[in-house]
């Protein structure tokens, strides 16, 4: 990517053009929205499009601004002057936590705003109505105002699916205090880097959770946080615990004495205590939400309260198509940018009932999704090709024993093979549903590409054409546009600003510009947004019909189970253990989860292999990033392939590890390695049943091209 763009060799270089490659595959047919959906659907009218062309941008998004309400109304819509850190709805005045939850009282009080499934199917579901929302909000907010919180300072949530963390957010919100909630599953240590990078003093946890049937200690997670941010210089002054089970402790760690307080015992001394929401501009943060990069660092991205809420209400509106009687069930988690979105903000601003489940899709069996849509009535579901391939191989007829009806459904975070497509389709769906395949990034706020929902035919695979007022364009590495049907990918950009879109890395402004829009930027004094195309880091194909399928990412970084993470930082992590010398993450192939990873590492000089050193890198990672980014197989080997600068080759361990052809190896510097690693691995990996199925064409560009440039 851009911000590594000083240490590309010529063999790089060379290789980078194979973004350019041709892709054919079978055009699959359309299938058309039901009847009965379009007969409801917020947008019906093809007209709609005809609002948000080229030539209304930018006042075209005040149609999203507008569903919002605003303390004072803004100046002007886009501020361009300090390009590419865009300004929307500048002069504005609002208040997420209003917007999610005062504004509503009027006419949804007794309307549940939240139902909450507990994981143990013995466990009564919980309704939060938007007046009990509105009381747990304020109080919570009061208890922040007590610690000295205020508009700017940041906090870091470090909490799993349940209700305490949309109360928590929005009680930031409420203040301008700049949230950062870390996914729970990520190890205290990912937590604590991000608490120092955001320099927070807070931070809000749990004490456990149920996952799989476990109630896990989390509060552990938060020792190792406080001390792995003090190792960065920052002190957390305060742990604010929740307890799973008011007044029971459900942790075995102890609490640190003048440290940790528990969080119903703050909250006994504001008990209907009212905090009036704080009048912020368009332009202030709401929050981070910290993502994987090329370099170790995790990018904070920083999102604002006006554009960013504007375009979730929009995009919620349109392409959920969500009403205030729907109820509506994400069954993403909080801690990304999905949830952050649609279930939290996005939902919640329009005033419709958002269910949060604790646990996971398939426990107690995979049925269980089924269940609660049965009982709870949702009729919109949202979810990833990870969870649909699942509960697909492990419960393919559990669907269509249970009595529930989807209107709509969402699948998010990867790409969607065709086949698994239907199934969600005709399975999942009964054939009533329309589906939306939503393509965007935690760096873009919401959806960039999908259809809409009633008004374009879905095609399996694509996600359809650009969301409303979204310009897209495919380039080549020579910024050559590559045409629509030429059966040709590029790197996918956005040509236009939009208000969802983040403000900058919080702290590495630098880094924001390089990363997203150096690339092919050609002037970086011009003012004019016309000439800061946003790159979005994935390859993508445009069909002649104008859909865009999305290949993958285009830098070294893994989607695993829809969750990127950074070789960098799985590299780092490995190179903690003392006996390792070198190591090489690489992506390989896998029918549930898209993507896992699997390790390569070299050892100093005179150490021989061992289970023990395997299991020490494995044990570092999962401390280090969390049990989502443990390896598949961790491969010690003899010697990394290198170039001759000296640059390990990703992408000859990559198609070694899914049995694909290493391509040219006559450049490296050790060519011979490369046969002796073939060797080692895939014998191993035979023997353990894990040879691959072919990889289709994609899958093989990817694994080919893995960390070309
Ligand atoms: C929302 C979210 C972003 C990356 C993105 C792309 C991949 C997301 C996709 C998709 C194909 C889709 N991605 N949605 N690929 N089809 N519908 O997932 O954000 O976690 O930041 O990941 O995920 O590669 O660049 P985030």
């Amino acid at each position: 990517m851009a911000d590594d763009l000083d240490d590309v060799t010529d063999d790089e270089t060379s290789e980078s053009s194979e973004a350019l490659i041709a892709v054919h595959w079978r055009e699959e047919g359309y299938y058309p929205p039901p009847a009965k959906f379009v007969a409801q659907a917020n947008a019906s009218d093809p007209a709609i499009r005809e609002q948000f062309t080229e030539d209304k941008f930018p006042d075209c998004f005040t149609a999203y601004a507008d569903l919002l309400t605003w303390f004072k109304p803004w100046d002007t819509v886009l501020d361009t002057s300090n390009a590419p850190f865009w300004k929307w709805f500048v002069g504005g005045e609002l208040n997420a936590s209003y917007n999610c939850v005062d504004r509503h009282l009027a006419d949804k009080a007794n309307k549940a705003a939240l139902i909450w499934v507990p994981e143990p199917e013995s466990e009564a579901h919980q309704a939060i109505t938007y007046r009990e929302l509105y009381v747990r909000v304020n109080e919570f907010a009061a208890v922040l105002k007590e610690l000295g919180l205020k508009a700017g300072d940041r906090i870091t949530f470090h909490m799993p699916m349940i209700p305490e963390l949309p109360v928590a957010m929005l009680a930031a919100a409420r203040l301008g205090i700049i949230h950062s909630q870390v996914f729970a599953g990520f190890s205290g240590t990912a937590a604590g880097h991000r608490i120092a990078d955001s320099g927070s003093t807070v931070l809000v946890t749990v004490d456990g959770y149920y996952r799989s049937g476990d109630l896990l200690d989390h509060k552990v997670k938060a020792d190792e946080a406080v001390e792995a941010a003090a190792k960065e210089g920052q002190q957390v002054d305060k742990v604010l615990v929740f307890r799973r089970y008011p007044g029971r402790y459900s942790a075995k760690t102890p609490m640190v004495e003048g440290r940790d307080v528990f969080v119903d015992d703050l909250l006994a001394a504001h008990k209907g205590e009212i905090v009036e929401p704080v009048a912020l501009k368009a332009t202030d943060p709401l929050f981070l939400m910290y993502t994987s990069g090329t370099t170790g660092r995790p990018k904070g991205c920083q999102h604002s309260v006006g554009g960013y809420m504007s375009y979730v209400a929009g995009t919620s509106k349109y392409y959920q198509d969500i009403h205030p009687d729907d109820t509506y069930w994400c069954m993403a988690d909080i801690g990304w940018i999905t949830g952050h979105s649609y279930i939290v903000y996005g939902p919640l601003s329009l005033g419709t009932t958002s269910v949060i489940y604790e646990g996971t899709p398939n426990y107690p069996d995979p049925a269980r999704p089924w269940r609660v849509a049965k009982q709870l009535g949702v009729n919109i579901f949202h979810t990833s090709p990870t969870s649909i391939r699942m509960l697909r191989k492990v419960g393919p007829d559990e669907p269509a024993k249970y009595d529930y009806h989807f209107k709509h459904m969402t699948t998010v975070g990867e790409p969607i093979e065709p086949e698994v497509w239907r199934w969600y389709y005709q399975t999942v769906g009964k054939g009533e549903a329309v589906i939306v395949d939503t393509w965007w990034q935690t760096e873009t706020g919401g959806f960039l590409g999908s259809t809409l929902p009633a008004i374009d035919p879905m095609k399996p695979g694509s996600c359809g054409p650009m969301a409303l007022g979204i310009y897209a364009t495919i380039l080549d590495e020579d910024a050559n546009e590559v045409p629509a049907g030429s059966g040709k990918a590029g790197n996918i950009c956005i040509r236009n600003p939009w208000p969802g879109v983040f403000q900058t890395i919080w702290g590495q402004p630098e880094r924001f510009v390089s990363t997203y829009y150096a690339k092919y930027n050609k002037d970086p004094k011009s003012t004019d947004w016309h000439d800061w195309p946003y790159f979005a880091g994935d390859g993508a194909v445009q069909a002649a019909d104008g859909y865009f399928r999305i290949l993958g990412r285009v830098d070294d970084v893994i989607n695993v189970a829809g969750h990127r993470l950074g070789t960098k930082e799985l590299e780092s992590a490995a190179l903690t253990v003392p006996e390792i010398a070198e190591a090489a993450a690489v992506p390989v192939v896998d029918d549930i989860r898209g993507r896992v990873v699997e390790m390569y590492v070299s050892l100093k000089p005179g150490l021989d292999p061992s289970p023990e050193i395997e299991a020490k890198v494995r044990d570092a990672i999962v401390t280090d990033i969390g049990k989502i980014a443990r390896p598949k197989n961790i491969w010690i080997v003899p010697d990394m392939p290198k170039t001759r600068s000296g640059k390990i080759m990703r992408r000859v361990i990559a198609a070694t590890s899914n049995f694909a052809d290493t391509g040219d190896i006559t450049t490296l510097a050790n060519p011979e390695v490369v046969e002796k690693i073939r060797e080692q691995v895939q014998t191993a990996k035979r023997a353990k049943g894990e040879a691959p199925r072919e990889l289709s064409e994609t899958e093989l560009h990817e694994i080919k091209s893995f960390g070309a440039e």
